[in-house]
């Protein structure tokens, strides 16, 4: 097809990368993901789309890292895709705290050889770039909703290193007329969600309570609130920010925040559970520094583009608990299979 768009996904493995692929191939683009080699395959959450690579796919996957600038700028060139989306990263801010310099080189270098290998392909066709920044560059906020305008005051180096490819993907629209954009997204969570963040985590241990596989769940700080929402709402947001007229930065998020707290009392209620009697505080989920409270306003991204978030935090929770459920009673019935066959 002459007219086919296509798209080059870093980090489509991950959450969003997913929901992002599923997205995109149903728009009818031809797909390009980029993923780390491996010792074990690491592609569940792409596995369902997956295609036969000697079938004409329209996704396609390449070896790549985002710290080999030279390798993604010859894929780039190589492929020419119309969009970029840059959602690769080693995105969990504990984490960030043990690798910091790790963090710096996925998140902040990382973004920069993607904008590096766009400038490249500019000078032979007009390519778009989206750039995953990200709620946490508020930080410690100094004004409350958060807006495009909002000063950033980050808190980790997750949060650091975000800030970073931020100004640079500004940086590159302003210095080369690069059609670059920052959607800064407030957290957004699924059935899909990485188990160490805090609602997977939730949803996870509560499910696995209710089947009798636990007994415990341990966290950190309960008091901090955070704006949530579906990814699959947010990918269709990442999406309209690339075909707006000009490239520009929109935040995406709910306009409504929730402490961890509520979302735990919101998921044990559904298993009809009180979480009070399983939850404990275990210090080494504390943060050196924490991010208390984040509350976007997402007016420009509705106005410009057409978008909100259409799920709240009960029906997320609802989604990721009869997920989460379904799981744990496979899990159940595994052992006991395995127990009673012994
Ligand atoms: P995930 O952690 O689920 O996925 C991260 C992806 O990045 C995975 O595919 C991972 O690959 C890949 N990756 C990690 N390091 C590298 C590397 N060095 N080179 C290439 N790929 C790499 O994140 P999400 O899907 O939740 O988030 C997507 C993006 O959006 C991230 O940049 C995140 O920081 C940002 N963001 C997320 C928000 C959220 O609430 N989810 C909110 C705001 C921003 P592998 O599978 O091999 O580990
Ligand atoms: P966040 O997400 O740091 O906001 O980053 P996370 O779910 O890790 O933490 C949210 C809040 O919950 C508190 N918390 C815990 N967090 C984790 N992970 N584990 C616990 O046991 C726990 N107990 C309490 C945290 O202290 C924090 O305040 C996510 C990531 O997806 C980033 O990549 C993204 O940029 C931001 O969201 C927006």
């Amino acid at each position: 097809m002459a007219d086919q768009k296509s798209a080059l996904i870093t980090g489509i493995t991950g959450q969003d990368g997913s929901y992002l692929a599923e997205l995109l191939l149903e728009k009818g683009y031809l797909v390009h993901g980029l993923v780390r080699r491996s010792s074990t395959f690491g592609t569940e959450r792409i596995d369902h789309i997956y295609q036969d690579l000697h079938a004409n796919p329209t996704l396609m996957l390449h070896y790549g890292d985002l710290t080999d600038g030279q390798a993604l700028t010859n894929l780039v060139l190589d492929i020419k895709p119309d969009e970029i989306y840059n959602l690769g990263a080693q995105s969990h801010v504990r984490v960030s705290f043990d690798q910091p310099v790790y963090t710096l080189q996925t998140v902040g270098v990382g973004a920069l050889n993607v904008l590096e290998a766009a400038r490249q392909l500019q000078k032979i066709k007009e390519v778009r770039v989206y750039q995953a920044s990200s709620s946490e560059m508020y930080g410690d906020v100094l004004q409350t909703p958060q807006t495009e305008t909002t000063p950033f005051n980050p808190q980790s180096p997750y949060a650091c290193a975000k800030v970073y490819a931020f100004h640079q993907t500004v940086n590159y629209r302003e210095s080369y007329g690069l059609f670059a954009c920052n959607g800064i997204l407030f957290n957004h969570e699924s059935e899909r969600r990485g188990e160490t963040f805090v609602t997977r985590k939730i949803t996870r241990a509560a499910t696995r309570i209710k089947a009798g596989l636990q007994k415990k769940l341990y966290l950190g700080n309960l008091d901090a609130k955070r704006d949530w929402g579906y990814a699959k709402d947010y990918v269709e947001g990442m999406w309209r920010i690339l075909q707006h007229s000009e490239p520009d930065d929109f935040v995406l998020a709910t306009g409504e925040t929730q402490s961890v707290r509520e979302f735990l009392r919101l998921v044990f209620e559904q298993l009809e559970l009180n979480w009070e009697d399983y939850v404990e505080i275990d210090p080494r989920y504390f943060r050196p520094a924490e991010v208390e409270l984040l509350l976007g306003d997402p007016s420009k991204a509705k106005e410009k583009l057409g978008w909100t978030a259409s799920t709240d935090l009960r029906e997320l929770a609802r989604i990721m608990v009869e997920h989460d459920l379904e799981l744990a009673q496979r899990e159940a019935h595994a052992k006991t299979f395995v127990a009673g066959s012994a």
